[in-house]
């Protein structure tokens, strides 16, 4: 009898230990009266959403459970098992532009603050990339393709241990008895559920996916072998991270069950918050700007059809665009004339940005999105090379780098290109160095653009699977958006001048002063001659003027060989940039040298980017012997010379890049 009590005793203690710290398993169906620790963009909605991210731009949500839990068996010190699932949603703005994804975590620390956005899905900085003093493990249901992290694809999940370079991942789909493997796209505003399990004895991490409509699949998409005994503390947060970069998303989720050392509830799927249903401030100004003047249209067209059919045309007319079969598979960029026209306020004068070297620029605002954008209107003709520019320029729009200017998309007209780029909100590098004088860049700026356009330009040459050659670097070819970092822009685009052209002469495209010498003999860009004119821009911040001033003294106007000249006489650091009142002389040295280099008349002197940048890292010595084999950049005549000044005045004046053929002839266009 007594042992009987004293079984029933334990039993009940037992029961209550448990109770007293519920910690081990909880359901939530909706989000309404948890007190999870938010932050970022993460909002209870209040329909009990939790929503990670609002649709803007650049931004981090995070959720976790209010406190750590102990994750590992106190006597054996293994990790245990546990069990969770969970429903999210991803709904983007734009469709086929989304944020980042949606990530599972299980961390040491709760704060992730300090993370990054967009590929680093709010998990990681670069400076704790990599270290496994950070703890954290993610299951990530990751919507776009960094190939920075090695991603196998845009849609896929992965099991991240500290880091963002997958160890495992897989194509997001699920298994479906009977029919086999059936895709999953994450990002499309379906509801989908996601179950992830650990077992402590087989060391095995499941993750399975499945739309919310179906069962859990009997097989998992993930199941992979990983030991998280030593990888985890004692105690460990849980809950989920998500960003967006460029494209805005919100990222939802609806319900969350939980548990450690056994097996996870089932979500209560008919308790679940709906998704709002979201009728914009936009849509709605819209409606009243256009809803309202069409029921006057009606009223009018009762009053007399012809006027309003008269103006019908008109409308059309005016915004009409071209549109082929062949630009559907480009849907997702296509941005239509009228939302261009509205954006930039008709081309107004008011939001002319400037002119390029490949048509006019202007600052626009997206209706829906209130997105600031820069337009860049080309002029074409008919060309029968349309075609595969459009694919090409829509193929290098997918390349994300924050040292690169995003492409966001394009419209065609009849003889017109429209190009929709990210707003830079500090403008073109030339208008800083040169231009406002009042407003200088001081060395510690300039060093840092000097090594965001040295990244951007390394991704270009051999972060991608394909090469891209620039073919046009220069000072207002680069960017500087609010934290004034430098952007390459205009990539990819002069290649407009390859397409369609007279086959008879190769057109050689830059800007003088930036050009390679052996690409106006061969006519042939290069990742070589990029780094030539990289080299001309590194000249260009040091020593604060142009790569040709034609108003110098004769041995000063051609930068590159006066630089060299002061190196020969062993005073080099007499070309910097006299308005520059305070910088380090080592570094000043460092980057006059490396833009000689760059700049090298021999191709194959000159370093590749990834050279450039361990340079600039001080990862490598620089071979300054490779100075001492130098020729003249230019052998110029006296006759020469007043056609070159004649040529390069004439470029500068009207700021449009100066194409010459292959005979020598200057072909301005
Ligand atoms: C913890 O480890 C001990 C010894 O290895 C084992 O007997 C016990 O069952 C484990 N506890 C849990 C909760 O797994
Ligand atoms: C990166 O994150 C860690 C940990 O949150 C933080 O201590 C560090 O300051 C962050 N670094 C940067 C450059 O933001
Ligand atoms: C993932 O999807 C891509 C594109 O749909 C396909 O080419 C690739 O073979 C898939 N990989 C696997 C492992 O299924
Ligand atoms: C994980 O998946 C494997 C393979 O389907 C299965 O044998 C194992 O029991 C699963 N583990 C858990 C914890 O669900
Ligand atoms: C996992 O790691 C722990 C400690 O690092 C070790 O004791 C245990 O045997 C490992 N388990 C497996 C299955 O390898
Ligand atoms: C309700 C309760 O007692 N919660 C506790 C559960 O255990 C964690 C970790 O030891 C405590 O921080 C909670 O206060």
């Amino acid at each position: 009898m007594i042992r009987l009590i004293f079984l029933l005793l334990i039993t009940l203690l037992m029961i209550t230990a448990d109770a007293s710290n519920d910690t081990t398993t909880f359901v939530f169906n909706g989000f309404a009266s948890t007190n999870l620790l938010l932050d970022g963009m993460a909002v209870v909605t209040s329909t009990g959403l939790l929503q990670l991210t609002e649709p803007t731009e650049q931004g981090m949500g995070h959720a976790f459970f209010p406190y750590p839990l102990p994750f590992k068996n106190s006597s054996s010190g293994a990790a245990l098992s546990f069990s969770t699932s969970f429903i999210f949603s991803i709904v983007p703005r734009y469709p086929d532009l989304t944020g980042h994804g949606i990530a599972f975590v299980l961390s040491a620390s709760s704060d992730l603050s300090h993370a990054l956005p967009s590929q680093f899905i709010g998990l990681l900085n670069r400076t704790n990339l990599g270290k496994p003093s950070n703890h954290l493990i993610a299951v990530e249901l990751d919507t776009n393709y960094s190939p920075e992290f090695d991603d196998i694809i845009d849609n896929h999940v992965g099991i991240d241990v500290n880091s963002l370079r997958s160890l495992y991942s897989a194509n997001a789909s699920y298994f479906s008895d009977g029919v086999g493997t059936q895709n999953l796209i994450l990002e499309n505003g379906n509801l989908i559920q996601v179950w992830v399990e650990y077992d402590q004895f087989e060391c095995l991490l499941n993750v399975t996916l499945a739309p919310l409509e179906l069962q859990k699949p009997s097989v998992p998409l993930l199941s992979s072998f990983i030991n998280l005994s030593s990888l985890i503390t004692d105690y460990m947060h849980i809950g989920f991270s998500s960003a967006i970069g460029s494209f805005p998303t919100s990222h939802y989720l609806f319900g969350w069950s939980f548990a450690l050392n056994g097996r996870a509830e089932a979500i209560d799927l008919s308790l679940l918050p709906r998704l709002p249903i979201i009728i914009s401030k936009s849509k709605l100004q819209l409606l009243i700007k256009y809803g309202l003047p069409a029921i006057a249209g009606v009223i009018l067209l009762v009053a007399g059809i012809g006027t309003c059919a008269f103006i019908g045309i008109r409308r059309k007319i005016k915004f009409a665009e071209l549109l082929e079969d062949w630009e559907r598979e480009h849907r997702p960029q296509r941005f239509s004339y009228k939302d261009l026209y509205m954006a930039t306020k008709g081309f107004g004068e008011e939001e002319f940005l400037g002119a390029g070297g490949f048509g006019r620029v202007y600052k626009g605002v997206l209706p829906r999105t209130k997105a600031q954008v820069a337009v860049k209107k080309i002029s074409h003709e008919t060309r029968h090379g349309m075609r595969q520019f459009v694919a090409e320029i829509i193929s290098i729009g997918h390349l994300r780098h924050r040292n690169l200017v995003q492409l966001l998309g394009y419209c065609r007209r009849k003889g017109e290109l429209l190009l929709v780029y990210d707003f830079m909100p500090n403008g073109s590098l030339d208008q800083l160095l040169f231009d406002k004088p009042e407003s200088m860049l001081d060395w510690k700026q300039r060093l840092h653009i000097i090594r965001g356009v040295a990244s951007g330009l390394f991704y270009l040459h051999e972060g991608w699977t394909q090469v891209v050659i620039h073919r046009d670097i220069k000072a207002s070819n680069i960017l500087l958006d609010a934290e004034l970092n430098g952007r390459l822009g205009d990539f990819g685009l002069s290649r407009l001048y390859d397409h369609g052209s007279d086959p008879q002469t190769t057109h050689v495209v830059g800007t003088l002063g930036y050009l390679a010498p052996e690409l106006t003999r061969t006519g042939k860009a290069t990742t070589s001659t990029d780094v030539y004119a990289f080299g001309g821009f590194l000249l260009e911040m040091a020593c604060g003027r142009r790569p040709v001033e034609t108003k110098a003294l004769p041995e000063e106007m051609i930068l590159v060989d006066w630089v060299h000249d002061n190196w020969k006489k062993g005073c080099i650091l007499e070309s910097s940039d006299r308005n520059l009142l305070k910088f380090s002389a080592v570094e000043m040295e460092l980057v006059l040298k490396l833009g000689l280099l760059c700049s090298h008349p021999k191709p194959t002197c000159r370093p590749r980017m990834t050279q450039v940048m361990q340079v600039l890292d001080g990862d490598a010595a620089l071979p300054e012997e490779l100075l001492n084999d130098w020729t003249e950049s230019f052998a110029v005549g006296d006759e020469g010379l007043e056609d070159l000044i004649n040529l390069v005045d004439s470029a500068f004046s009207n700021s449009m890049a100066a194409s010459i053929d292959s005979s020598g002839n200057r072909a301005e266009r």
